[in-house]
């Protein structure tokens, strides 16, 4: 396991290299060219410009999150041929550059859904929270409106206000798109990419949906253990393969985490590793990465990886809002290092009793 933090680029991050340069154990940023939008072709100048910054500040790109599909490729309609070509040039100019991780979602319209961005806790910190019963009473374009409202400013991942202005053109757009279909588009995309995939040794990691069902309508296929080990048989192959996201599959408490890790042995690519509270169906709250802050057990995820010979980069993820902090929601520095330390003790502990027994 090799422990990163995601960075959304110098522009863009109010978190510094130098900063994570800081924090012990952390070898490398998961990063992206966040200005770019979905469906254009990353210039292999940019990436090779946002290489060498990062490692000018002695950290690795240990993988891109994201590089984002086109609703088009989603969608499947008869424009995706160009948007396929262009995702293949990205990664050949990513490859190239010898930046081998990509993580990337399959979620129509709306990337993950929170609904507060800053929600109190008893010691005065602030986390992100979801209550399906807001979504339920909440129209997509005014829910939209308000998670942007909400952000202080920041311009969150997935909530490109561009593509998201046309919100009601892109729901129609998905109209017909059934949970079979999108599969089948999904197999489809991973089919046309797979021969680039080989050649750079690129390893495709899928993000589960979060919260791990259906919102407004629209389908989610990367949800559960079966559904995620039927994308996997589809294109079996290595290079397509999870992020195993802890705080996105845990959205569902019946998702056994440590299970899931552990039935994917060599598919594992990328692991967000985080900790959610539980208050009843549909209802949860972010929480410290600790296993006893939340409802999951941290050092049993850590163990599955661990025990699956999981070897690819790792990351703490959203963090709560602490001591002041101004930042985008869930990405703030002090959280997110207190995570990341958690987890890398988890992790020398469990490697340590293993080599001693
Ligand atoms: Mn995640």
């Amino acid at each position: 396991m090799h422990m990163s933090l995601r960075w959304f680029g110098s522009k863009h991050d109010t978190v510094t290299l130098q900063q994570i340069r800081q924090i012990a154990g952390v070898e490398g940023v998961i990063t992206t060219l966040y200005d770019i939008p979905a469906g254009e072709v990353w210039p292999i100048e940019r990436i090779r410009e946002l290489k060498q910054e990062v490692e000018a500040s002695d950290l690795k790109v240990l993988g891109i999150e994201s590089v984002n599909i086109h609703d088009a490729i989603k969608i499947g309609g008869p424009d995706r041929e160009q948007y396929i070509a262009n995702y293949i040039k990205t990664l050949e100019n990513l490859g190239k550059e010898g930046i081998t991780t990509v993580c990337y979602n399959f979620m129509p319209v709306f990337d993950w859904t929170r609904t507060d961005l800053a929600k109190m806790r008893s010691d005065g910190s602030t986390v992100l929270a979801y209550d399906q019963k807001v979504v339920d009473g909440i129209d997509p374009q005014t829910f939209f409106d308000q998670t942007n409202s909400n952000a202080q400013g920041f311009e969150m991942p997935g909530w490109e206000p561009e593509r998201l202005a046309k919100i009601k053109e892109l729901l129609d757009a998905y109209k017909d798109v059934s949970e079979e279909k999108l599969f089948d588009n999904l197999v489809y995309f991973l089919k046309a990419i797979q021969p680039t995939c080989e050649t750079y040794g690129i390893k495709m990691a899928i993000h589960p949906d979060d919260p791990a069902w259906p919102v407004f309508g629209l389908p989610r296929i990367i949800t559960s253990k079966e559904k995620i080990l039927k994308v996997m048989k589809a294109v079996d192959a290595p290079f397509n393969g999870l992020t195993f996201c802890a705080g996105s599959l845990g959205t569902n408490p019946k998702n056994d985490l440590p299970g899931i890790i552990r039935s994917l042995p060599g598919r594992i690519h990328f692991a967000h590793i985080r900790n959610l509270h539980h208050f009843g169906e549909g209802v949860f709250e972010e929480a410290a990465h600790l296993s006893s802050d939340g409802s999951f057990d941290l050092y049993e995820i850590v163990k599955a990886l661990y025990d699956i010979g999981f070897e690819g980069p790792a990351r703490p993820d959203h963090g709560r809002m602490i001591w002041q902090e101004v930042a985008m929601p869930g990405y703030g520095l002090y959280d997110r290092a207190l995570g990341a330390s958690y987890i890398l003790g988890l992790y020398e502990a469990i490697q340590k009793s293993d080599q001693r027994n």
